[in-house]
């Protein structure tokens, strides 16, 4: 199991929150995902077949991608 935590510039209402907690929750491997509207810092807890470049192309897909 793995912990991440990613800013991600795009968010700026619960909308996002809602969107990026969805999308990314339903992830094979994403056990949990808790973003914030305030710190734009978004934490992800999974395991494969998950892996971190997965998560960042679809947070990239979606239109929320990862601070460089
Ligand atoms: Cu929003």
């Amino acid at each position: 199991m793995t912990t991440v935590t990613y800013m991600i510039p795009n968010i700026s209402c619960g909308h996002c929150v809602h969107t990026i907690q969805t999308e990314i929750g339903e992830m094979a491997g994403v056990k949990s995902v808790k973003a914030d509207m305030v710190s734009r810092e978004t934490v992800i807890t999974f395991e494969p077949p998950a892996t971190e470049e997965k998560i960042k192309a679809l947070l990239a897909e979606i239109n929320y991608p990862v601070a460089a």
